[in-house]
């Protein structure tokens, strides 16, 4: 293969794709999305979309126990939910290659949290490779599977979201068709209740001291010598910012940074006069150095958030590179629902009933910003189902308290919390909001929208069975885009002695192909009265004089402001009407 423009994700793809993987398995999250995404466009290799990180964790693992290499990808926080898999895997080791991709998200771009996975790589001792551009998320690929099979371990390849969404020249192979293993059955290697378990605990410090001897001689980690009167040890994009703000120092460049080559590290050490660890999220590698004796410049960067060349260069006193300024006085560009999002039509009823809402992650969670303002809550996925029944509990607040979820997350771990609920009893109301798609992460199917990962149809789940099955006394159904029947249905059910789940099931508005005409306000009929705006509909801004008007070029025709109009300003025109004399 030529040299191609890749970014991270497409080339850990390629990569796996070469290394021979037969299976890639995955939940959707923000930077890693896109390696699963690219992988299922080969041939010879089954993707499937998990409906979450733990099942797809085991389902790699199964695929590696029948002999064959396995990719299982997920963001960071991704990796708590398939922790559990993780760590017993790395006593059971495999028998097919299984690679872990996990993407980190420092500065959280689109995440909850930061996290360092190098801390649970640690913890469950397994190895870790982080590539610092496209090539080397390729090349490392490979290199991983390799790793995986030699030392009988799962291995975790990090990425963080530069080197995953960033674009660099990747220069690529054929695929190569690795034997299967044939299956045998090792139940002292597969079973681990404690006397099995307490064998294989053995061979995994075992492993990780021979892990740590390959660390020493692999050319991943490499040492670049320049000048002696600065060392920096480092890795993944770090690496990149570092040679540009930092271009006459020594650099001990780590692929695999778990375990470290204390030895070469050492070694480095002492040919340079300071030695400087420069990181990204927790200080993982410093500690490491600090234990080991090596003296560290104290480089006040910051503990948070992400590095670049100019904070680098700054900590130094080397002076910024040149960064672009940002452009002054530009409108802030707060994130919103998309105009005709079915998701408004509930947040507005809940709104409207002050009801305390637990809420999830997904684009709904963009209803706790203004003018919705109707989520209380907002831990991890799944959290707004348990949240609530904790609410219910505490009983402080007359107030209605409604869990809401989408039907990815409910699929993801909200199905445990409502047979929590159904089994202690509650008569909580939780609200799935069923937009038959996982659209926070770029519209990926699941199994209550019936879309594979390649974008084909799969079986669909009977959501209202599932919820009768899990306990819900009353489940219905409602169109979400109807404001007086959604808010009809939330005031019933979360007034009623039963638990309840409430599915607001309507298509996400960026599924929809054929929109509806839009609408716009007639000027004269319009009070300003700023019902519509309080919507938080892009479309609907207000004019100089304060009254609403709607960009028919953004308006899908939901209607939801029409419905809120009391005076009958909003009227529907054609596609490219202007309202003009209307
Ligand atoms: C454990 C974990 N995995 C993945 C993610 C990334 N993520 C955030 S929300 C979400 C799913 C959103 O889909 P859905 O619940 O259907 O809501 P929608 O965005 O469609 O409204 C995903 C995959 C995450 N935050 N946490």
């Amino acid at each position: 293969m030529a040299h191609t423009l890749m970014s991270g994700n497409e080339a850990v793809a390629r990569g796996a794709w070469e290394a021979g993987v037969a299976v890639g398995v995955g939940y959707p999250g923000t930077p890693s999305t896109e390696v699963l995404e690219n992988l299922v466009r080969y041939d010879h290799v089954r993707c499937e979309w998990a409906p979450n990180e733990k099942v797809a964790a085991e389902v790699a693992g199964g695929v590696s126990l029948g002999g064959k290499r396995s990719l299982v990808t997920m963001k960071h926080v991704g990796l708590n939910v398939a922790s559990d898999v993780l760590y017993t895997q790395a006593y059971t080791g495999v028998t097919g290659g299984l690679v872990y991709l996990v993407a980190d998200d420092p500065g959280m771009h689109s995440s909850q949290n930061e996290q360092d996975t190098r801390n649970h790589a640690a913890a469950a001792h397994v190895p870790v490779l982080e590539p610092s551009d496209s090539q080397e998320s390729y090349e490392f690929m490979r290199l991983a599977f390799e790793i995986s099979e030699s030392f009988d371990t799962p291995v975790i390849v990090r990425m963080t979201t530069r080197v995953s969404h960033g674009k660099s020249l990747v220069e690529g192979a054929e695929r190569m068709e690795p034997e299967p293993t044939p299956y045998a059955r090792r139940p002292a290697k597969y079973v681990m209740m404690p006397g099995n378990a307490r064998v294989r605990r053995g061979d995994v410090a075992d492993r990780m001291a021979r892990l740590a001897g390959f660390a020493e001689a692999t050319p991943v980690n490499r040492v670049e010598m320049r000048g002696t009167s600065l060392g920096v040890v480092t890795s993944g994009v770090v690496y990149q910012y570092v040679r540009e703000a930092l271009p006459e120092a020594s650099v001990l460049k780590l692929g695999m940074v778990h375990p470290l080559p204390m030895d070469l590290i050492l070694d480095f050490s002492s040919r340079v006069e300071r030695v400087a660890v420069i990181e990204e999220l927790d200080p993982w590698l410093s500690l490491r150095l600090h234990a080991a004796g090596i003296e560290l410049v104290e480089t006040g960067l910051p503990v948070a958030g992400e590095l670049s060349p100019a904070v680098i260069g700054a900590a130094f006193g080397h002076g910024s590179p040149e960064v672009r300024a940002a452009i002054p006085d530009l409108p802030p560009r707060p994130p919103l629902m998309c105009p005709g999002c079915p998701h408004r039509g509930v947040f507005h009823g809940l709104a409207a009933m002050r009801a305390v809402v637990t809420g999830d992650i997904g684009c709904y969670t963009l209803a706790a910003l203004p003018p919705l303002s109707a989520m209380d809550s907002c831990v991890c996925m799944g959290a707004s189902v348990g949240m609530a029944r904790g609410m219910e509990l505490a009983a402080s607040t007359d107030r209605p308290v409604v869990a809401v979820i989408g039907d990815s997350t409910f699929a993801h771990s909200g199905l445990t919390g409502l047979l929590h609920m159904a089994y202690t009893g509650s008569h909580g109301t939780v609200v799935v909001l069923d937009n038959r798609t996982t659209a926070m992460t770029g519209h990926q199917g699941n199994p209550v929208s019936g879309v594979a990962c390649d974008g084909g149809p799969a079986p669909e789940v009977d959501l209202e069975a599932l919820c009768r099955a899990l306990g819900a006394e009353s489940v219905r159904v409602v169109d979400p885009h109807d404001l007086g029947a959604t808010r009809t249905a939330l005031e019933e059910e979360t007034a009623a002695a039963h638990l309840s789940v409430i599915i607001a099931k309507a298509p996400c508005a960026l599924l929809i192909k054929d929109p509806k005409d839009p609408y716009a306000v007639d000027e004269e009929l319009c009070t300003k009265c700023g019902a519509c705006i309080r919507l938080g509909c892009p479309a609907i801004s207000k004019d100089d004089d304060g009254r609403a008007v709607i960009d028919t070029a953004l308006c899908v025709g939901c209607a939801q402001c029409v419905q809120v109009c009391r005076f009958d300003a909003i009227v529907q025109v054609g596609p490219s009407c202007d309202i003009g004399g209307v």
